[in-house]
This record gives C-alpha cells, structure tokens and sequence, in this order.
C-alpha cells in the first residue's frame, strides 16, 4: 500500500511598503523628482511541486510627483532565514533556488530604473518570480518552511568601474592597429576605436554579418542599467564619423572562447538587450566630445558578457567610424 504523504511547503515573505522622501536637486523650471515608491512583495508563496513555483512577483510603482529621478534606481534584495532552505526540523531541509520568470536566471536582487517606474506610473513595474524546489519525495511529510525578507534601498545608478576585457571584435580591413576597440575602454578621451573599410560602400547597406562589433567581458554577472558614450575627439570635424545606430547583447556562456569566437558573433544565444536609433530618440550623440548617457529598458538580468553591433553611422557613406569611449552602469 503507497503511504500517503503530505507536503505544505510555505514560503513567507515580508510585505513591505517603503516611502523614501529624499531631497533632490532640480532645476528652478523642474517639477522636483521624488524617490517615494511602494513597494509590493506576495505575503506567502506556496510551494505545490517540485521543480517550477511561481509568483506574482515583485512590484515597485513611483508614487512621487515628477517622476522617479532618473539617475537613481530602486534596489531590493532577497534573504533567506534558512540559507535558501525550506526546514521541517534540524535534520530534514529542502532547497530552493529563486529565480527571474522571464528568463529563468537564479537571482536575489531585483533593479528598476527611473524609465520603467516612470512609463508605469498606473501600474508599477512587476518583476514576475519563481522557485525552483529540489526532489523532496524521499523527505517525510509535514510542513516546510523558509522566511524570506525583502530589503529595498535607492541607490545612484552605479558606474561600473571593474576591468572590461575584450574578448574579440570585427572591424573594417583597413584599420590602424593603435585604433583597437581596447581603446574604448582606457578612460582616455584622446583614444578611439576607429576602423576603416576599403571600398565597403555604404555602412547602412551591409549585412548584419558585415557590422563591427567587439564582444567584452566584466569581472561578474551584473545588470546594465545604462551607459555612456564618449565621440572621437575630432568629432565636430568628422560628425558623419558617430554612430547613428547601434544594439547592445547580454549573453552567459560557458567560457571567454565560446563568447568570443568568430563563429559566435551571429549565435542565437545572445540577448538583444537595446536597439538604439540615435536621432530619432533622446538623448543624441552631439558635436562635443563628452559622456553622453543612455538608459537601458526594462532589462533585469545580469550577464557577463555583452556583444555592441554597430549598426549605422551618421553619414552612412562615410567608410570610417569611430568612438572615443564607453562606460557601464549597472
Ligand atoms: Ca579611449
């Protein structure tokens, strides 16, 4: 005879509501930006089988007037009681992995920025979540269960200031070796990646497979939140030289090679995080050589390894582009 078991798992949270009222600096004409926001966590998660949980995850909504600051970002970690075990008694613990549903990746830190809360001033934004429960068939029945607490701070959009490496890159067959993407990454304004194409026609015109790109690594998984871009430094002389286009790509590989291989650049497993029109949206690269910034939407996973295409220039007739510098937010 099968002996029945019982299994209520329950993982608690904390609901939480956080106002924060920090004093922001604002132009005279400026409605003031505030950093208030709600902050909803689900009360209870009930654990149903093993593998997959669901829930409906974590909500932030701006509640200031003015909009959410958009240098800032809204944080909130996750800590378990347990070490991320549902316990019965000292000798019978269950694990579980939290996980972001839209992509499944492990995390225990969610981040919004000011353009997600600020397009979602009725709703908020939801970050849909879940739990991955280890086999528990062989556990005796009762009741599981973990403590969960949610810690939410406003924070800077931090710069990310750790090493980028360049893995590998595709550029035009007449470049000058002092002109490498590296050089995108030196905190020099008076260095650039710049690279030239022999009779290659129109940069709008080329096949995808024809675009430069340079692949980069950082020291670990991290969200982008947004990043700079710094002109050539005879930018006012050579506008046609910026770029007019460009997408950005997270990927997770298993190693730098599998990144950075030729045969990767076009793989199905980077993530298109941003297509950027410049021109057509704000903020636009202009004639002065300084950061421009630019925020990332409504991107919650971290990766370490990111892909930049360059899609089109300004003068897409011109045969050279160029970029002095690119900095990460995170
Ligand atoms: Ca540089």
């Amino acid at each position: 005879m099968m002996r029945k078991r019982l299994f209520a798992i329950a993982l608690t949270g904390i609901l939480a509501i956080c106002t924060l009222g920090q004093g922001f600096n604002a132009k005279a004409s400026e409605i003031p930006s505030t950093t208030d926001y709600t902050l909803t966590i689900p009360a209870r998660l009930d654990v149903t089988q093993i593998g997959w949980n669901e829930s409906s995850g974590i909500t932030v909504k701006s509640t200031g007037t003015g909009g959410f600051p958009e240098e800032m970002k809204i944080n909130v970690i996750a800590e378990s009681a347990n070490g991320w075990t549902l316990n019965l008694d000292e000798n019978n613990k269950i694990g579980y992995t939290m996980k972001n549903a839209a992509d499944g990746i492990n995390t225990t830190m969610w981040k919004f920025n000011a353009v997600e809360l600020n397009d979602n001033t009725e709703n908020g934004v939801n970050r849909p979540m879940g739990i991955v429960v280890d086999d528990y068939r062989k556990k005796p029945a009762g009741s599981y269960s973990d403590i969960v607490t949610f810690t939410a701070s406003v924070t800077d959009k931090i710069l990310y200031d750790g090493n980028i490496t360049v893995l590998n890159y595709r550029e035009g067959d007449n470049t000058d070796s002092s002109e490498r993407p590296d050089k995108l990454f030196d905190g020099n304004f008076n260095t650039k990646w710049c690279t030239k194409t022999n009779n290659g026609g129109s940069y709008e015109a080329r096949t995808g497979s024809k675009k430069d790109l340079v692949v980069i690594k950082v020291e670990e998984e991290m969200i982008l939140t947004g990043y700079s871009l710094v002109p050539g430094s005879d930018t006012s002389k050579y506008p046609g030289r910026n770029w007019s286009k460009w997408s950005i790509y997270g990927g997770n590989f298993e190693n730098d090679s599998s990144a950075g291989s030729m045969y990767n650049f076009e793989n199905d497993r980077w993530v298109l995080i941003q297509t950027y029109t410049d021109n057509s949206e704000s903020p636009s690269l202009g004639t002065d050589q300084q950061y421009y910034d630019f925020l990332i939407l409504n991107n919650s996973t971290p990766y370490i390894y990111y892909k930049i295409v360059v899609e089109n220039l300004r003068d897409n007739t011109d045969n050279l582009h160029q970029m002095a510098e690119i900095r990460l937010f995170k």
